[in-house]
């Protein structure tokens, strides 16, 4: 029905992370009383879509002290003066919310832990947040905008607004400098970070391009497929849900990754939210999905009811509990009074868009296996193959119907690893690997964990003890569909694994890339069509 137009660019195929679904989270009550000042969707025509009226609207009134009508404007911190007020602003929030008590729900540790701690006993909305499903990016927008209230407030400027980090932009490819320099008496330096990136590593071009998320129209795709913008449809908050939407994969899991290392906070979800430089990360994540709303061409939120009435609990800046729905937060200007600054997609780019697949068919969710091989695979930081034979029969409706080939790495075991690996499919011989050429599949990179309680220590830790059944998958319709386009083409597929770390920064010799890394096994690689 939708033929694939084989002109069509192949630039940066899907990354898709996945990992078994594990553990339900559930939907916390709050205990506190509140007032509502933050509109439901249906309260403002311009994104209206029909949405039912909030069934639990327990926010507060914005106590720190703005105007009723004010937008704050979240900055680009490439573009902050590091000695200006808006820097001086953070540091002083920072460092007041860190000399609160862990008991206290406006403190530094309070806030991250929230996200996810080894901390015990777990105090009220520690270790909620919600990744591998369509709630990745709401939640995370509620998370920030209360913790940026409680930041506002404890910065005592009425018009401070967290900054973003722009990774996309080639000249920020570092940490910014507010967070890594000085390294005494910084309120935003941490040194539980990957070596060499407080003095200035850069993460690479491959691990902070966005193109292929925004690529997908689709918000969400069916329960167990990674072939959307935001996630996989659930029943339910899931604290760890194991399929990754696009934008989660990339460039949010692999920026995790290559900051935090084998050892830091930042590739730990139990410890992630401690370092400042996340809020930044997430902030950039939160800018890219309204950059995503306005490319058009059917891109919408979800508009079920689910998504948008779920409550999820979280704390305001006088430390009173406070809930909070999708449907309040669709648009952050108008229910949340805040806005970005400009950063990377909203300039013209001579990095084409690679077109729009279908969405995924919701009507037909059948998978079927088309190849399974048992490899038996390990990775340790250093280039490896992996080859494979893809039956004619089973793959030439690929493209067609909507019908989407994925290539599933399947039984991952993995510890931290710290790097990330590229991956090629028919490398010609003697080619350099180059995440721009068409052999180009995508990254593998490993964040989170399985957060059934027990194993939520397994990445932690002195054993780093390898996790056990995760599966990646890669959108490789596109690829397969030009494989079988070339003259000789048998059904051969080598898979090459290119170990990649950080870059050093710009004139110093010494590369910390490739830290003496975990190993990352699998059992078997799959091709599945959906
Ligand atoms: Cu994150």
């Amino acid at each position: 029905m939708v033929p694939l137009r084989r002109s069509l660019l192949f630039l940066l195929p899907s990354l898709l992370i996945l990992w078994t679904a594990c553990g339900g989270g559930g939907t916390a009550t709050s205990d506190g009383t509140a007032t509502s000042d933050i509109p439901a969707t249906s309260d403002i025509p311009a994104t209206s879509d029909g949405g039912v009226g909030a069934s639990t609207d327990l926010t507060t009134t914005d106590t720190t002290g703005g105007t009723a009508d004010q937008v704050y404007v979240r900055p680009n911190i490439g573009k902050l003066d590091p000695n200006g007020p808006q820097i001086a602003a953070f540091r002083k929030g920072v460092q007041t919310m860190q000399s609160r008590p862990a008991t206290d729900p406006t403190s530094w540790l309070y806030q991250a832990n929230m996200h996810g701690t080894y901390d015990t006993p777990a105090l009220p909305q520690w270790n909620t947040c919600q990744h591998g499903t369509y709630f990745f990016l709401s939640w995370h927008r509620m998370y920030l905008y209360y913790f940026e209230r409680i930041l506002r407030k404890a910065s005592g400027d009425p018009s401070f607004a967290l900054p973003f980090w722009d990774y996309t932009d080639p000249a920020q490819r570092a940490i910014p400098p507010p967070l890594r320099t000085p390294s005494t008496g910084n309120p935003l330096f941490v040194a539980e970070r990957a070596p060499g990136i407080n003095q200035g590593a850069q993460v690479p071009a491959s691990a902070t391009t966005f193109t292929q998320a925004m690529s997908f129209t689709n918000f969400s795709s069916p329960t167990g497929s990674p072939l959307s913008f935001g996630g996989q449809l659930v029943s339910g908050p899931i604290h760890f849900g194991g399929i990754f939407g696009q934008l989660e994969s990339q460039p949010h899991n692999i920026i995790h990754v290559l900051v935090g290392g084998d050892e830091g906070w930042m590739s730990d979800p139990n410890l992630a939210a401690r370092d400042p430089v996340f809020w930044l990360h997430h902030a950039n994540i939160d800018r890219l999905w309204n950059h995503w709303l306005t490319l058009g061409e059917g891109r919408t939120n979800p508009s079920d009811d689910l998504w948008k009435t779920q409550v999820f609990t979280f704390f305001d800046e006088n430390g009173q509990a406070v809930q909070m729905t999708g449907q309040q937060v669709v648009d952050s200007a108008a229910q949340l009074h805040y806005r970005y600054a400009e950063g990377s997609g909203d300039l013209p780019t001579t990095e084409a868009l690679p077109e729009a697949l279908p969405a995924a068919p919701f009507t037909d969710q059948k998978q079927t296996v088309v190849v399974d091989k048992a490899v038996n695979a390990s990775l340790r930081g250093a280039r490896a193959s992996v080859a494979l034979t893809i039956p004619a029969a089973g793959t030439e409706s690929v493209g067609t119907e909507g019908s989407r080939l994925t290539l599933v790495i399947d039984g991952i075991r993995f510890g931290r690893p710290g790097v990330y690996y590229e991956v090629y499919a028919n490398l010609p011989a003697g080619s350099q690997p180059n995440p721009s050429s068409p052999n180009y599949v995508g990254n593998l990179a490993i964040f989170g964990q399985l957060a059934d309680g027990t194993s939520a220590h397994a990445g932690h830790g002195a054993d780093k003890s390898l996790q056990e059944n995760a599966r990646l998958a890669y959108d490789v319709t596109r690829l397969v569909e030009r494989l079988q386009g070339r003259p000789g083409f048998k059904g051969d597929l080598k898979l090459d694994f290119v170990p990649k770390g950080l870059e050093p920064a710009p004139g110093q010799a010494s590369p910390e890339a490739l830290p003496k890394t975990h190993e990352v096994r699998f059992a078997r690689v799959k091709l599945v069509r959906e």
